[in-house]
């Protein structure tokens, strides 16, 4: 008894200490620096909700009880899946990491799990996907982050019935919240110890158990003791949590849903930029997550390309998603638009790789990257015929346009630089001047 209750006692201080005190260590530091200089990472939204064409969130919107639902297990066969297209494909777009669905809020498991009867393994695929994506991402060094539900839609150990989403699938026993939370922990802990080096953990769902209104929180999510054994499984994993709210203590990232850092348009987003994290935007191709066969809403490239250079230029990643179809394939017209990215990261990516937003502040027609002793003026608006620019951190030693020998007429006193665009030649998605300092 006297055992236990020092047990009770260092646990609770442990993990109190954990929330208050979390030190990055310093591989974790280091991971956080490159993930900032990767910029441009491939979202996939996979699973067996793909197989009913109707995005990821179907088992919600359509009311379909659990054991109907099921059965889509059955129908999961993706034969044409080929990891190695799948990575060459988010190489090929000048991609750096890849975030992937290992279990979204319908509960299925992408993965050979113990812990639920409702995997991958029970499909007649009956393949460990994310072993073969998280394999091939190690093979082509490829960063490979895991996408990871804390909300359920199926089991009953959740706490469904304070749930805003789920209510209609069905269930009638009421939660285990802490049979819940174990789970997660016992899943969370194969995933990071069964696939090698994981390079961050991407959460989802907290917003699930939070008042619409008040925003108080119906459970306790137990992230101290679940973001330390992440980090006790691996240092370098970078924890990242789409709350929408402002970052809790054990997180790394901070990530902005269709919304780039600071705007709140999509009313998601709450939370303050942080100045210490690192910072993510995540955006669809379409209008959806998951695949969605009435969905062709398609984002053009140059739309792409100036969400990313937006990102980049108020210091965020960009997470481009995609939902493959059921038979394995990532349809037609998500290809042909990653080429077309691909082409512009290939030859104007120096402007975005490892460069550094937020430095000079955003601009009505445009921002700047900065990356040591350059600065990447990204004019997106071809209207201008001159710039003034305030805040340049030094004095101009050169200023042409990128990827050309054609100088820009400019002008530098104490507190701005003017540059004089007439007669430049103006790019349709991105103009970039290339200022080099003292
Ligand atoms: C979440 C997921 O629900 C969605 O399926 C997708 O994975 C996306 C990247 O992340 O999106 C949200 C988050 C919050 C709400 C709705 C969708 N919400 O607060 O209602």
């Amino acid at each position: 008894m006297k055992k236990l209750l020092i047990c009770i006692f260092t646990a609770i201080i442990v993990t109190n200490s954990y929330a208050q005190t979390y030190v990055p260590s310093p591989a974790n530091l280091e991971a956080r620096k490159q993930f900032q200089d990767s910029k441009f990472g491939l979202f996939i939204h996979w699973g067996v909700f793909s197989v009913m064409g109707h995005a990821e969130w179907v088992m919600n919107n359509e009311n379909i009880p659990v054991k109907d639902y099921t059965k889509l297990m059955h129908f999961f066969n993706p034969t044409q899946f080929d990891a190695h297209a799948w990575v060459s494909m988010a190489k090929n777009a000048g991609m750096k990491y890849i975030t992937l669905i290992t279990r979204h809020h319908d509960g299925f498991s992408m993965w050979d799990t113990k812990y639920s009867d409702f995997n991958i393994m029970n499909t007649p695929y009956h393949k460990d996907v994310v072993k073969m994506i998280v394999d091939e991402c190690h093979k082509q060094d490829m960063k490979i982050f895991l996408y990871y539900s804390l909300l359920d839609w199926r089991r009953d150990d959740y706490s469904w019935k304070t749930g805003r989403t789920g209510q209609g699938t069905g269930r009638i026993k009421q939660g285990d919240w802490i049979d819940y939370t174990g789970f997660m922990e016992n899943q969370l802990t194969e995933l990071l110890t069964n696939y090698g080096k994981i390079d961050g953990i991407w959460f989802d769902g907290y917003w699930d158990q939070t008042g619409p209104k008040d925003k108080i929180l119906k459970v306790d999510w137990h992230l101290p003791e679940i973001y330390e054994l992440i980090h006790k499984l691996q240092p370098q994993c970078l924890i990242g949590n789409n709350h929408h709210i402002a970052p809790i203590t054990g997180e790394d990232f901070q990530m902005f849903e269709k919304d780039l850092p600071g705007q709140n348009k999509s009313g998601f987003s709450e939370g303050k930029p942080s100045a210490e994290l690192s910072l993510e935007t995540c955006e669809t191709m379409n209008n959806s997550w998951g695949f969605n066969i009435k969905d062709s809403k398609y984002k053009s490239v140059p739309q792409l390309i100036h969400y990313m250079v937006n990102a980049a230029g108020r210091n965020a990643n960009f997470l481009l998603n995609v939902g493959p179809q059921p038979n394995g394939v990532i349809q037609q017209e998500f290809r042909d638009t990653l080429q077309e990215v691909g082409k512009w990261m290939a030859k104007y990516g120096a402007s975005i790789y490892g460069t550094r937003g937020n430095v000079i502040p955003v601009q009505d027609w445009g921002v700047f990257t900065v990356k040591e002793k350059t600065v990447f003026v990204h004019l997106l608006d071809a209207s201008k015929s001159s710039l003034i620019i305030e805040g340049i951190p030094g004095k101009i030693k050169s200023c042409v346009l990128m990827g050309t020998n054609q100088k820009i007429v400019y002008d530098q006193n104490k507190s701005q630089a003017i540059l004089n665009l007439k007669g430049v030649r103006m790019n349709d998605i991105d103009t970039i001047i290339q200022i080099t300092l003292k």
